[in-house]
């Protein structure tokens, strides 16, 4: 096929030889500049703002056996519930409730620090919990407001919206967050070092749920067991405060009778 009766010339063998080599060429991959988007560009900015916060780490493990059983009784109790207003929930409304609960005992860890010359510490009222979102365009953190007033259900129903309005959130979402819950055991991992934002004293990070063998008494047995890493603004919460918030959140994602004793 070169066109010349059949016959092999030499210049078909050169361009021949050399045609792999002008092949490899364009193949080589080039760096390519690519501005940030805006959902990046946010990150960039908090982040950069973040270093400016003391980290102090501290992480646990809690145990979901009774958690698990209230998930499932209210899912069982759902499938048959009329016009209910969410059809099913995950553990993230249970995390959410008892950490509002849990506040109500450390005001501090729902606080602000104003920074300035004299700086201070802004109390507030309503615990308005962010929930990291992996969306189509990336991080998103919106907010439950006022978490203190509402339902398990509600809760959940709220997460159902934010996770259906993925990627095209209202700034009301995105702001007002008084402190964090990121989950990322859905995708995977242990524990993790969450970063605070500037507004925020406070965030937890859960990993993965898995089936683990723990001692009750002298006895092993099989145990949903999740991790919880804290990091907490160490300029105003000290590691004994931020121990004591978590083993009081442990306690009532352990102990859901306990939790509905402060239910309002
Ligand atoms: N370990 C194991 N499984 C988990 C889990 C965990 N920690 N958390 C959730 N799951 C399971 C749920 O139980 C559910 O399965 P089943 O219904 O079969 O039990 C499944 O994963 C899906 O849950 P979900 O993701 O729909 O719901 P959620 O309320 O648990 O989580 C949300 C919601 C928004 C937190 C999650 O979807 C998400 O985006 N996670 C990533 C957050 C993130 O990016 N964090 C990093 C921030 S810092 O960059």
């Amino acid at each position: 096929g070169t066109g010349k009766g059949g016959r092999v010339l030499k210049e078909d063998i050169l361009s021949f030889i050399k045609e792999p080599e002008a092949i490899k060429q364009e193949e080589t991959p080039q760096e390519k500049l690519k501005p940030l988007t805006s959902v990046q560009r946010a990150m960039f900015k908090a982040m950069t703002q973040s270093l400016l916060i003391p980290h102090f780490g501290y992480s646990d493990e809690v145990d979901l056996s009774q958690a698990r059983r209230l998930r499932e009784e209210i899912n069982q109790r759902l499938v048959h519930a009329k016009n209910p207003i969410v059809d099913k929930v995950s553990y993230m409304p249970i995390f959410i409730k008892a950490l509002s609960v849990a506040l109500e005992g450390f005001p501090l860890l729902n606080a602000q620090v104003i920074e300035g010359s004299s700086p201070s510490l802004l109390y507030r009222p309503q615990h308005n919990i962010a929930v990291a979102m992996d969306t189509p365009l990336g991080l998103m953190v919106p907010s439950i407001k006022n978490v203190q007033s509402l339902s398990i259900l509600e809760i959940g129903a709220e997460l159902k919206r934010f996770q259906a309005t993925a990627g095209k959130m209202s700034a009301e979402d995105l702001n007002g967050g008084t402190i964090t819950l990121s989950n990322i055991g859905n995708i995977g991992g242990t524990y993790l070092s969450p970063v605070l934002v500037k507004s925020q004293v406070c965030i937890g990070g859960l990993g993965r749920i898995q089936t683990l063998p723990r001692y009750v008494k002298d006895t092993v047995f099989p145990k949903p067991i999740m991790p919880v890493s804290w990091s907490a603004d160490h300029r105003v919460v000290d590691g004994a405060t931020m121990a004591r918030f978590s083993e009081c959140w442990r306690s009532y994602v352990e102990n859901p009778l306990e939790l509905l004793a402060h239910l309002k």
